[in-house]
């Protein structure tokens, strides 16, 4: 069965950009959700070379990986020209350093957070399904930029299926967070 998301709204992305940064762990359910999400922006309009896809190990990751690129991207927007041996130190905390010269340039106006734990029989599935949420949930108060929280948080591989609409069964969950992702990210511009 899937509940009811949001009631569907438009908004324009041509004028965003937006990153979607992805967890390796359980890829074959993590790839279907990238794509819906992506699909998504896509159809609202964001450009291609708008859109940034990155990856991290595990949802463990996800918050400080998050937390990097919106900061990366900042500095790259705020620098004309190189940027600083200051700027660049500030930046190499972590692997994403390379995410200030790669990509089109420009902050992001959102990102979405995604990653898949299915709950084994340690703890492990408790511990960070928590501190991912509650990390994510402060990358966006902290820096004001919307992350979208795309973490599922399952029993089992069938679950994840259905909530990544795959083998045509479910929902592809991953479709709401490329519109959530739209929907936010036109509101900060909006609402500053
Ligand atoms: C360790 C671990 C486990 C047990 N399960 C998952 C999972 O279901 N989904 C996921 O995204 N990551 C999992 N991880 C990996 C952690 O998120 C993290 O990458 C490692 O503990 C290294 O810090």
């Amino acid at each position: 069965m899937y509940l009811k998301g949001p009631s569907p709204q438009h908004h324009d992305g041509s004028g965003l950009r937006v990153a979607i940064v992805h967890a390796r762990w359980n890829e074959t359910i993590i790839e279907p959700l990238v794509a819906g999400a992506k699909e998504k922006l896509l159809a609202a309009g964001v450009k291609e070379s708008n859109i940034v896809v990155q990856s991290c190990p595990g949802s463990w990751e996800l918050p400080i990986a998050v937390q990097r690129l919106i900061s990366a991207s900042q500095i790259q927007s705020n620098t004309t020209g190189a940027p600083s041996a200051t700027d660049l130190l500030a930046a190499s905390t972590s692997d994403l350093t390379s995410l200030s010269t790669s990509s089109s340039s420009g902050p992001f106006d959102a990102v979405i957070a995604v990653g898949v734990l299915i709950k084994g029989e340690t703890m492990h599935f408790e511990y960070i399904a928590d501190a991912a949420v509650h990390g994510l949930m402060r990358v966006q108060l902290d820096t004001g930029i919307p992350v979208i929280l795309g973490i599922l948080t399952v029993l089992n591989e069938e679950q994840a299926k259905a909530r990544a609409g795959v083998d045509g069964k479910g929902h592809n969950h991953g479709e709401d967070w490329g519109s959530a992702a739209v929907e936010m990210g036109v509101k900060r511009q909006e609402w500053g």
